[in-house]
């Protein structure tokens, strides 16, 4: 199913010679309107002339969230306050946010891509849409609400939180789309068998999950336990929100809307642009947006763009699962070792529930890693040579994947912290 699918089915010429044009028209406007962008670029004598050729924006210098939060709450937008009629702001809860400023414009654009993405996950307005994200200045819920009624569906603004409540809710009105992050999903799938009722029995037939890594693993569990198509959408509230990719029903990589942002790929290192395959990291460019145009935002998150056709016949360009970001990964003994990782070796052990913590020490000058993991079934922790052997199998495991030793913690079901919107859980007691 499609929602514009002339723009997601586009020759890649025709799809390149539009992005061109957007993209001369964005780097004038920046130039002329928003100060930052005019001292950044004449500082390294560019004129907005100089883009002839998509291959140009290399040439520009990237932008990176302190340049939003060092011109916090305004400085950035090309419009004056006036015309913003709505703002939102990333989530983080140190220091200062960074603000995002949305023209009516762009939230007609926000919500015609959250509709995108929802269809090609196989939404239609005969879904009853539970969204479980927060509302708020989080862009999760009003971001996948505007674009879920958008194509006619029904909407029920839960928000996050009142877990029981929200299964109750789920059942008498019918829910057939679950909106929430991938382990808030995970939790309701848990109190939802607490209170006697099996997640499989419910009406849901999509997840439309985001705002969070995941690994395949995961959305297969979640698959399993609520009987559904679980899809992954992406996006951050620097650049809109949620939108700008999600899966198609063949999940073989989002589909990012190259009509409104132009992706590359760059060696975090280096800052060199690498070639499509490779994994680096995602850089973003707006090209449509009014509020707040961005040339070239590093978005920390680490990916690879495959520009082959897919399937499903959109010819737009497919961001592979995010494996982590810049800033997540964790230095331990000097290997590098992403959380994703530790979640891919756990969803693969049985006895174990997908329910995990991660806590990085250091001992000694040395640094020390440490995984407590629930056991599915608390009987388990009963037999001594069980356990032994399960702590073994998930050590060696790790130690295949990660190349570094971790001492494993089996506990209890149920006594790890459970998380309402992004999970958090790295606990990294080394500064
Ligand atoms: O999380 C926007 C969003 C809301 C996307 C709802 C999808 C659904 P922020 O709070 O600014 O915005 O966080 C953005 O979250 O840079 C990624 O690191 C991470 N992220 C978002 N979606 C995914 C995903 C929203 N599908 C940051 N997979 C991004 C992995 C994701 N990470």
């Amino acid at each position: 199913m499609f929602w514009s699918k002339d723009l997601e089915c586009m020759a890649r010429e025709d799809m390149k010679s539009l992005q061109l044009e957007r993209l001369k028209k964005t780097v004038k406007k920046v130039y002329e309107n928003v100060p930052f962008y005019k001292d950044r670029l004449s500082s390294i004598g560019f004129d907005p002339n100089h883009i002839k050729t998509l291959d140009d924006l290399k040439n520009i210098p990237f932008t990176v969230k302190d340049d939003l939060r060092d011109n916090y709450p305004y400085n950035m937008f090309a419009v004056p306050i006036k015309e913003i009629v709505r703002l939102h702001a990333s989530s983080g809860t140190t220091g200062k946010p960074t603000v995002v400023g949305y023209t009516k414009k762009d939230l007609r654009i926000w919500s015609e891509l959250v509709a995108r993405v929802v269809v090609e996950a196989g939404a239609t307005e005969d879904d009853i849409a539970q969204i479980s994200f927060g509302y708020g200045l989080f862009t999760g819920a009003f971001g996948l609400h505007y674009g879920l009624e958008k194509i006619g569906a029904t909407v029920v603004p839960i928000s996050t939180g009142n877990t029981e409540r929200q299964i109750m809710l789920m059942r008498d009105f019918g829910s057939t789309i679950l909106v929430s992050t991938p382990s808030y999903a995970m939790y309701m799938a848990e109190v939802s068998e607490k209170l006697g009722f099996d997640p499989n029995e419910s009406n849901l037939r999509i997840g439309l999950f985001g705002s969070e890594a995941s690994t395949d693993e995961m959305l297969q569990e979640l698959e399993k336990k609520w009987g559904i198509l679980a899809t992954e959408n992406y996006g951050l509230s620097e650049l809109m929100g949620p939108g700008i990719s999600g899966n198609c029903h063949i999940k073989s990589g989002m589909h990012i809307a190259e009509d409104h942002f132009i992706p590359e790929i760059i060696d975090p290192d280096t800052g060199e642009v690498l070639p499509p395959g490779e994994q680096g990291e995602l850089v973003l460019t707006t090209i449509t947006r009014e509020g707040l145009p961005i040339l070239r935002y590093r978005t920390r998150d680490i990916t690879s763009l495959n520009y082959e056709p897919c399937k499903c016949g959109r010819t737009l360009v497919r961001m592979d699962k995010v494996q982590g970001r810049t800033d997540d990964m964790l230095i331990i003994k000097g290997v590098n070792v992403f959380p994703s990782q530790i979640e891919g070796v756990l969803m693969n052990i049985d006895d174990v529930a997908p329910h995990y913590e991660i806590v990085v020490k250091r001992e000694r000058y040395l640094d020390t890693l440490e995984i407590n993991i629930e056991v599915s079934n608390a009987e388990l922790l009963e037999s001594f040579s069980h356990l032994e052997s399960l702590k073994e199998k998930i050590s060696s495991q790790l130690k295949i994947a990660l190349q570094i030793d971790a001492r494993v913690n089996l506990v209890e079901p149920q006594t790890l912290k459970r998380f309402e919107g992004k999970a958090q859980r790295v606990v990294d007691l080394r500064s």
